[in-house]
């Protein structure tokens, strides 16, 4: 399709600058592959060292050893005390990426009206999945199709559903993957620095035209969502007219 990018992680490491907890999914990535390389890398040269130290040339008459205790405890403790590492490093971020950001909606949201002032407020949207479109529902019943559009500055807590089969809500710059499952609703969020657009797609094999079922999010100024939500309602009440205005005026037609 002409114009449209699909979602990509990036190439070596998660997208990230989008929303707090695609960002905490950025640095836990990073450590724990940075640390993984480190341990890779010690192992590929301790093997290269031991066989061109212990090989046939350099030692002729095999030695023999009957352990080490110093190598041995030194190996475990490592060990040890990377796992421990990364496990409270991963648990501690997990909660941050897990839980909404409790941050305070920003000056401009409280003056435009999109969120209340305060820690831990937050504007709700309802993601709706479906073959192969994604829907979205703001606070008062507005809707739109396809791109969603949220305002900077506030934390957008998402309710994730399907109509249908199970899909997958994936902006990659704005967090990780959730499952859109028939009769369930899943929770997530993000919190916009700056406005732009955020880019995504169904991360589910869902049917025919899943590669089709783009997904995207428009950051906007508070003052400029509030505009395009009483510009979409009037425009959503304009069609529902037309529509209304098409079936009262259509012929009416008798079957033979
Ligand atoms: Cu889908």
């Amino acid at each position: 399709m002409a114009g449209s990018t699909s979602a990509r992680a990036g190439a070596l490491l998660p997208e990230r600058g989008g929303s707090p907890n695609a960002d905490r999914i950025a640095a836990l990535y990073t450590v724990v592959l940075v640390l993984a390389a480190l341990v890779f890398a010690a192992v590929v040269l301790a093997l290269i060292y031991a066989l061109w130290r212990y090989g046939e040339r350099r030692n002729p008459t095999p030695s023999q050893s009957h352990g080490n205790t110093r190598l041995e405890i030194a190996w475990t403790a490592a060990a040890t005390a990377l796992i421990l590492f990364l496990a409270v490093f991963s648990l501690t971020k997990l909660a941050a990426i897990d839980d909404p950001d409790p941050a305070a909606a920003s000056p401009a949201a409280v003056a435009a009206g999109v969120a209340p002032s305060g820690r831990g407020t937050a504007l709700h949207i309802r993601v709706v999945g479906r073959q192969y479109v994604w829907a979205y529902y703001y606070p008062g019943g507005t809707y739109s199709y396809g791109e969603m559009v949220a305002p900077v500055g506030v934390t957008v807590r998402l309710h994730i559903v399907s109509l249908d089969v199970a899909h997958s809500w994936w902006i990659p710059k704005l967090g990780g993957k959730f499952d859109a499952i028939p009769g369930y609703i899943n929770h997530t969020w993000f919190r916009l620095e700056r406005p732009g657009i955020y880019r995504g797609q169904c991360a589910e094999l869902c049917g025919r035209n899943h590669a089709n079922m783009l997904a995207q999010v428009r950051g906007v100024s508070p003052a400029d969502y509030v505009a395009w939500l009483t510009q979409q309602k009037r425009s959503l009440l304009v069609a529902g007219e037309a529509i209304a205005t098409a079936h009262a005026t259509a012929p009416i037609t008798t079957s033979p």
